[in-house]
């Protein structure tokens, strides 16, 4: 069969088809945890079995039912992390555990155990500060904080786990089930529990092992605000379930998802925070197999406890969420993240899974993508176009059309018969080259690719033994199976430049439909019971498949250049930990205003989720948007991390400057205003990278004191000095803004009004408005001018943004270095510097003193904003003892002071002195 086209599958504008999806009803070990429920058998610690050791704490529970132990372990890690383990202890066979996902060795903490009274057992970490009860009958534990009880875990008896058992059906020679004599009477309830088969639509999922499913509940006290569980198309703030469906974690190619719906899409992190006024705390549950995740929110309460009398008394109920985890296999692994700040549990979850890697800094500028650029001429004109229209971009995208029949690492000779010149031609813009690769790789023994991978094993396979075939855009394909160590280290070496024919040092990777997607499976993706290296079947790691492209890819991408660039890595699918390899973005989105108002909160949650490097494309992938539209999500997307136009191929085109004149200016503005911002942007990803702090942050993580920013959602911090509140409504003539903080002052950032925090305003908006403020008592390093991409302005001067605070103070940092090498790890090739403004003097010091990267760089233009008298005089006074008068222009009406045409090395220490 040839190239699969649009034909085979619908790239229609058309709403999509849910039923080709499950909903929960439709998931057997969903139906068998909530089944199980109301026989209500509890478990039970056996506290006699408890051993400490240097690690960990262990002890075994039973469960009334069955009477087989469970293995509980229990962990203290640095930094105030809690892990628990719960596995069989005699399993008939391994059970699945995550690997590559925790980046190192935990360092853990020696609980001591300090006993309770019969039937509980207390251990402390080392400090004392964190205590776990352990309750035996019914089992279960509080987690206490300087006597609070933050969590308790299994208080609702909802700990599930499928013990493994052998087949009550004889295994055929096929390799299909069989039914013996004993089991035929109990077949049609078996069915409908799916514990040895389970039916979904065509599709019959025969489980060599059998059911395996496990579930534990945590209730969080005093906490009704929930976030995290990427990726849905919903709200920030996870909802009650208590009346639908729970959210899915599993990784799904849904093209054109439906909005406000908690099925799983693309990518899966299953990891939640929760807040509440003193208090951020995280659950990680670490398993890749298919996730469902219930939440119930009980509001405070108070109650009456005598009805009458001057006794009557009221008591307060403290809110609680129960939080419910159900996966269908794997253990129990889970870290508790005890905060108690936001970004405490930040630096929590990346010491356990990683920062964001440090991106080469052409990928926070602008990329122009569509499905497909047909051809060099097509390249080379829409590269020409940006020029012609002063629009400054960093990358063009090549598409799945790119390649010779869908076969990855070619090119389609007649459409591109001279990629490396191509690539000259973007090189001498600066610029770079993105293109395709896909995990699926076409059946064809004379595609060297299949034909090594075909001889090597490379492949997931059946459970019959011989490689698994599906369908996708080449036509019949094998999937590469990248949870091998082998078959990465063979797919990143195919990325170097003597192999990979036509690339050159400016090309980078993207990584689709890697959920994986195959177009006649179930749900559009593998059938679980294929075999991944270790015999491990599909169910178990679902959700980490892409990841270990993604891993292999960037991999790949670091090797060609011996270890010395930073690679750049595009990935649709995702998992906890996804942020080491690069960026992800949000997939298949519909040209529509609600979805341009859903990416906002979907790239929140992204962020505190560990991955920063996240955006929505631009102006919709399915669909035609309307000039307003576009230009109002070229405006969003100019303060969003990942910034990529991108269509489908059915769409009309729509670069940049097809709108008509006035549109082209807008979208020109919003791209340049993205440049301009382009020295802040790059500090905040270098602060991702050391500090775990997301670049895009929701209201509640800069503000956590303030109740009223638990639930915005229609605009959000970029680092801690910008607030956006992207226009995301038709023909808007105002917005609402929140500015929050009642010692706060903002100021506009383009017409420098200034309003006090601490409730609403609202703000008039034209088309050309983009409402973002900069909060005062911060300094924004930017960039004075703008060129062809972030290449050509490496030596344009700097300009700094002062907005001072209600204390005249200010600060803000830059960080710099070469952009594109590991040097600013290994040669500590950086320059951090930091600016404060205080007393009437602005500072620029050394941040890092470790750091060491010359440049020429000068800042030439100063903006002081909410000076409130005009100053006498301006001196720039430098380390060799030169005081030279600036002039300056003071505007009284905005209280602005401007310092242009200043000299002063960005990283030289240097004072400005107003009087
Ligand atoms: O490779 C084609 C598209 C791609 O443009 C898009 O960004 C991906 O999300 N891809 C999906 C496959 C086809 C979708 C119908």
């Amino acid at each position: 069969m040839e190239a699969v086209g649009k034909e085979e599958i619908s790239v229609e504008d058309e709403a999509v088809d849910k039923t080709i999806f499950r909903d929960c009803s439709q998931i057997a070990f969903y139906r068998r945890q909530k089944q199980h429920l109301s026989k209500n058998t509890s478990y039970r610690a056996l506290l006699d079995s408890v051993t400490t050791g240097e690690d960990s704490t262990k002890f075994q529970i039973t469960n009334e039912a069955n009477k087989i132990p469970l293995l509980v372990e229990v962990y203290s890690i640095e930094r105030n992390i809690f892990r628990l383990k719960i596995n069989e202890e005699t399993p008939l066979k391994p059970r699945y555990e995550v690997l590559d996902v925790i980046t190192s060795k935990l360092n853990t903490v020696r609980l001591s155990s300090c006993s309770g009274d019969t039937g509980s057992l207390i251990l402390a970490d080392g400090k004392g500060d964190l205590k776990y009860h352990i309750s035996a009958n019914p089992f279960m534990i509080d987690l206490v904080s300087e006597k609070e009880v933050v969590m308790s875990i299994n208080s609702l008896g909802q700990l599930y786990f499928e013990h493994l058992q052998s087949s009550p059906y004889k295994q055929s020679a096929t390799g299909g089930n069989e039914e013996s004599a004993s089991a035929d009477s109990c077949q049609e309830n078996q069915e409908d529990l799916g514990l040895w088969k389970e039916k979904f639509g065509n599709f019959v999922d025969v489980k060599a092992n059998g059911p395996s499913s496990i579930g534990l509940d945590f209730s969080l006290h005093g906490f009704e605000h929930l976030y995290g569980i990427p990726q849905h198309a919903e709200s920030h703030q996870l909802k009650n379930t208590r009346d639908g469906d729970a959210y899915r974690l599993y990784n799904l190619d849904v093209y054109g998802y439906q909005i406000h719906d908690k099925m799983g899409i693309y990518g899966s992190v299953p990891y939640l925070l929760a807040h509440k006024l003193g208090r951020t705390i995280g659950i990680f549950w670490l398993n890749a197999s298919e996730t469902l995740v219930e939440i119930n929110m009980e509001p405070a309460a108070e109650y009456t406890l005598t009805e009458v009398g001057p006794t009557a008394a009221k008591q307060k109920v403290r809110s609680r969420t129960d939080v419910r985890w159900m996966s269908e296999s794997g253990i129990i692994d889970v870290f508790l993240l005890t905060g108690p700040t936001p970004s405490d549990v930040f630096k929590q979850y990346s010491y356990l899974t990683g920062t964001q890697a440090m991106p080469p800094l052409f990928s926070l500028g602008y990329h122009q993508c569509r499905w497909n650029y047909e051809d060099e001429q097509d390249v080379k004109a829409v590269d020409a176009g940006f020029d012609e229209h002063d629009i400054p971009y960093d990358v063009l995208w090549l598409d799945i059309e790119h390649t010779e029949g869908k076969k990855y690492f070619t090119w389609d000779k007649t459409r591109f018969p001279n990629p490396t010149q191509m690539q000259e031609l973007l090189r001498s813009k600066r610029r770079k080259l993105v293109v395709i690769s896909d995990p699926h790789i076409k059946i064809d023994p004379d595609y060297s690719i299949y034909a090594t991978a075909k001889e090597q094993g490379f492949f997931v396979r059946n459970p019959e033994g011989g490689d698994f075939e599906g369908i996708c855009w080449p036509g019949p394909s094998s999937y590469l199976d990248f949870t091998n160590p082998k078959v990465r280290k063979w797919y990143s070496s195919l990325f170097a430049f003597s192999v990979y024919q036509g690339s050159t040092d400016i090309l980078f990777v993207w990584n689709d439909m890697n959920e994986p997607s195959v177009f006649r499976g179930p749900e559009l993706t593998m059938q679980k019971n294929v075999i991944h290296y270790g015999n491990w079947e599909h169910r178990e790691l679902h959700n980490i498949y892409g990841l270990y492209q993604q891993m292999a890819t960037a991999e790949g991408l670091i090797q060609r250049s011996k270890g010395k660039e930073r690679p750049f890595v595009l990935s649709r699918s995702f998992f906890a930990g996804s942020q080491k390899y690069g960026a992800v973005w949000t997939g298949d989105n519909t040209a529509e205003w609600s979805y341009l108002k859903i990416s906002i909160p979907m790239l929140l949650t992204l962020s505190i989720c560990g991955i920063a490097f996240c955006g929505a494309d631009v102006g919709g992938f399915i669909g035609n948007p309307e000039a307003e539209l576009l230009v109002r999500w070229y405006q969003a997307g100019a303060y969003q991390p990942f910034f990529r136009g991108h269509a489908t191929m059915n769409t009309k085109r729509r670069e940049p400057w097809l709108f008509g004149e006035e549109h082209t200016r807008l979208i020109r503005e919003a791209i340049r205003e993205r440049y301009t911002l382009m020295p802040y942007l790059y500090s905040l990803f270098y602060h991702a990278h050391v500090a775990s702090e997301p670049v895009m942050r929701p209201l509640w993580v800069e503000f956590p004191n303030e109740l009223e920013t638990f639930g915005v959602e229609d605009e959000y911090m970029l680092g801690s000095a910008l607030l956006a509140h992207p226009v995301t409504e038709p023909k808007a003539t105002t917005v609402d803004v929140f500015l929050p903080g009642s010692n706060e002052i903002w100021y506009d950032f383009k017409t420098f009004a200034h309003w006090e925090g601490g409730g609403t305003v609202k703000i008039p908006v034209a088309l050309d408005t983009i409402p973002v403020f900069q909060r005062g008592g911060s300094v924004i390093p930017i960039k004075t001018t703008v060129g062809r991409s972030t290449g050509w302005m490496v030596d344009s001067p700097y300009g700094l943004r002062v907005a001072l605070s209600t204390k005249d103070s200010a600060v803000g940092e830059l960080y710099l270095d070469d952009g594109h090498s590991f040097q600013y790890l290994h040669q500590k090739q950086f320059l951090h510097r930091k600016f404060l403004f205080s007393s009437s003097v602005l500072i620029n010091s050394c941040a890092d003193e470790r750091g060491n990267y010359p440049s020429k760089c000068v800042v030439e233009k100063i903006l002081i904003l909410g000076l409130r008298k005009k100053p006498l005089s301006v001196t720039t006074h430098s380390p060799d003892g030169k005081d030279q008068p600036v002039v300056f222009v003071y505007c009284d009406r905005t209280s602005t002071l401007k310092l242009e045409k200043l000299s002063l090395n960005i990283g030289a220490d240097w004072k400005v002195h107003i009087k």
